[in-house]
């Protein structure tokens, strides 16, 4: 089976909500040779892509979103191992949270695996997560980065919120700040002062990473 095979079969397992096979077809990816990275992104991240939009039209339910997310979690724990960065020198910290009143964190855990992979200390902070607790984290930890992720428009304001309040802790000119999720865009990041938007992962972690490199 050729590669674009196996990521098609993996795609379609999420969007089958094929909670059974999902960890074998994982392993038959990386058995043979796929990066764990391209697993991730080429192959259940599209099927998560479809689901969203079967939800769209209707054919889907929240039950069927619900499980697609535990589908994908399972997978995860297949491909994770296979992310980590062996480095012992971490090249920079970043503090990931999903903001107060958002539960999704499927897209914020790829960041954070995927800046681990790359050499990152992450403190991820998990969901629905309130201004002052970023704002905690950044006295506690001393981060170069504060990754935020929301998936609802009616959460996205938040990460405005949390700018608000780290600038108001005297904290915002600290850290470089990105933010992410499907309903993101540059110019949002820009209007609320957030430093970028990354339309993925691969995009978050790369410049994540021109930060560091520049310090
Ligand atoms: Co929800 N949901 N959901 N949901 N859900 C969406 C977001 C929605 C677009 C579906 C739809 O209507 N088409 C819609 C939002 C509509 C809107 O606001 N305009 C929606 C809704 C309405 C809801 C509820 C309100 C449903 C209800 O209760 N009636 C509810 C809200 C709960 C809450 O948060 N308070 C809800 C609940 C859920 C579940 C819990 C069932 C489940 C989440 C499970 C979980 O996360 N543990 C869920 C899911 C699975 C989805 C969809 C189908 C998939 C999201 C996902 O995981 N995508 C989603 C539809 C969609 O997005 N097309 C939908 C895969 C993931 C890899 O992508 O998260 O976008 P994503 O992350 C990407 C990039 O965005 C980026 O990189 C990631 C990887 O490339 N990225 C960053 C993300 N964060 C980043 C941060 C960065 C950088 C990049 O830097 C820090």
């Amino acid at each position: 089976m050729s590669s674009e095979e196996i990521l098609n079969k993996i795609r379609d397992a999420i969007v089958n909500l094929d909670i059974d096979n999902i960890q074998r077809l994982c392993m038959e990816a990386i058995e043979a040779g796929i990066p764990a990275y391209d697993v991730v992104m080429n192959g259940m991240a599209k099927g998560m892509e479809i689901v969203g939009e079967k939800y769209e039209r209707n054919e889907y339910f929240l039950a069927e979103l619900i499980m697609a997310g535990e589908v994908m979690k399972e997978g995860m724990k297949v491909l994770e191992p296979h992310l980590k960065s062996g480095e012992i020198r971490k090249i920079g910290k970043v503090v990931i949270g999903t903001v107060r009143g958002d539960l999704h964190d499927i897209g914020k855990n790829i960041v954070a695996t995927l800046l681990t992979a790359a050499g990152f200390e992450v403190v991820d902070l998990g969901v629905d997560v309130p201004p002052e607790k970023f704002v905690e984290a950044v006295k506690e930890h001393n981060p170069d980065i504060v990754g935020m992720s929301a998936l609802l428009t009616t959460t996205m304001i938040e990460m405005e919120n949390v700018i608000k309040a780290l600038r108001d802790a005297g904290l915002r000119d600290k850290v470089r700040i990105i933010i992410g999720g499907a309903p993101i865009t540059r110019e949002f990041a820009e209007r609320i002062g957030a430093d970028a938007a990354a339309r993925d992962a691969v995009e978050g972690v790369n410049i994540c990473k021109s930060w560091v490199s520049a310090k």
